[in-house]
């Protein structure tokens, strides 16, 4: 890849990209469709509004989102970026569409490939550092403070880390340091993990060591496909400044249906740390206009977060009713979660579920997740509604 003419840049401090591409195959059904950060959560938000708003909040102003399957959902839903200030003369967010070579066969094959082929774009932003974010995390985090330790520290390469339990620690990126958080050893999801120390999957790197190390690889046939697999055990190789950044804050990479089910639960408590009634850090969604939800006469909501637009007639305890929710009347919901637009049945019961976005349950159905999270998908039909509903 060539330099792109001086007169042409944009000199940005940091650049995020957000890497929003991933098939997120583990949830099943839910993204069927729709790509994982497009995924709806919290009632009022999309997974990817939390990495945004962080954006936002810590004074990262340019932002790339990194596509590539089902990207369709999440064109629409950030649009221009005015939702999280992204419209500013000062401040742009710009989606970047899958790319594949002239045979089409390939697209990007990880997460280092996928910034490899944004290259010209990150080129023209002319950042300094690059800061790797990915779009299917729940969590609030300011990146400004990683910036000012990674800078701290000369580093060349910063990694986000959380204490995780043990038992989970295969899932991730596991690391040892030394006693100034250097990194002195790294292991992408090994089998027997060696501390509980796990990457959040969260970089910064200064982008010309980067970038050269990145045009090296793919020059020569050892292709570095991957932060977690090649980059980052390369950097520790050739003895590059790798650091850790620890975050004690809440974290939740919603990767399975256990683990978003989970999240969906602990959202729901107005006790819970990630507190989205901090007004000093917003957590701001796409607004959708919809009418105040109704509750009838006989609707019992306890201990639930009920957006705009739903209609509730049921019984709702414990759970979330995203916005345009119908809940007829005898139907019955606990511990659940269920995506805008749903309609529930008269007397449907619903435990320990997720409701997609727009899915039918049709009249006395019966949903039990009680063994096992209980998943419906995006649009899915079960059962009819009784034609006098509507
Ligand atoms: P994983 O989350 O398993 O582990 P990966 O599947 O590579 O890593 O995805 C990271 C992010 O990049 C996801 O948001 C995914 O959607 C996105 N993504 C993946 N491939 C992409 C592509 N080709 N184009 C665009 N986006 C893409 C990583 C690290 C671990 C760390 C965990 C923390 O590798 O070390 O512990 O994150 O969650
Ligand atoms: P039923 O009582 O037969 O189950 P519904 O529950 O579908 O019927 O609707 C009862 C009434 O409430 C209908 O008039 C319907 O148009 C109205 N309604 C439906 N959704 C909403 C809503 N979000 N807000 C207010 N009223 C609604």
């Amino acid at each position: 890849m060539e330099e792109s003419p001086s007169s042409t840049k944009m000199k940005t401090e940091i650049l995020a990209m957000i890497l929003a591409g991933g098939k997120g195959s583990r949830l099943g059904k839910l993204t069927q469709k729709i790509a994982k950060p497009a995924v709806p959560f919290g009632g009022r938000y999309r997974i990817i509004d939390f990495t945004l708003s962080n954006c936002i909040n810590s004074g990262i102003n340019n932002v790339g989102v990194v596509t590539q399957y089902q990207p369709l959902a999440l064109n629409n839903h950030i649009g221009n970026g005015s939702s999280w200030g992204f419209d500013g003369l000062n401040a742009g967010v710009t989606i970047l569409q899958p790319y594949s070579s002239n045979d089409g066969s390939k697209w990007f094959e990880g997460t280092a490939h996928a910034l490899y082929q944004n290259m010209d774009y990150i080129d023209q932003m002319d950042p300094e550092y690059v800061l790797v974010l990915s779009g299917d995390h729940i969590y609030k985090m300011d990146y400004e403070a990683m910036l000012e330790k990674h800078k701290e520290n000369n580093a060349s390469l910063t990694v986000a880390v959380i204490e995780v339990p043990i038992k989970e620690a295969s899932r991730f990126g596991i690391m040892n340091t030394d006693e100034h958080d250097r990194i002195i050893e790294f292991e992408e999801k090994p089998e027997m993990p060696k501390s509980n120390l796990a990457s959040m999957g969260i970089y910064i790197f200064n982008w010309s060591r980067l970038r050269s190390v990145l045009l090296n690889s793919y020059k020569k046939d050892d292709q570095m496909l991957d932060f977690g697999k090649h980059v980052i055990p390369a950097y520790l190789e050739s003895g590059e400044n790798v650091f850790a950044y620890r975050f004690d804050g809440y974290w939740k990479d919603v990767g399975t249906i256990e683990s978003l089910w989970e999240a969906s639960m602990e959202f729901i408590d107005p006790r819970h740390s990630l507190d989205i009634r901090d007004k000093s850090w917003r957590i701001l969604a796409k607004n959708t206009v919809s009418p105040p939800h109704f509750l009838t006469a006989n609707a019992e909501v306890k201990n639930s977060l009920v957006v705009d637009g739903c209609y509730v007639a049921g019984r709702v305890e414990h759970s979330i009713l995203s916005n345009d929710v119908q809940v007829k009347d005898g139907a019955k919901i606990i511990d659940s979660v269920i995506m805008p637009g749903a309609t529930i049945g008269k007397n449907v019961q619903i435990t320990r579920a997720i409701i997609g976005e727009n899915a039918i349950i049709g009249d006395n159905a019966v949903i039990d997740g009680s063994e096992e999270i209980a998943v419906v998908g995006y649009s899915e039909v079960i059962g009819v509604l009784t034609s006098e509903s509507e």
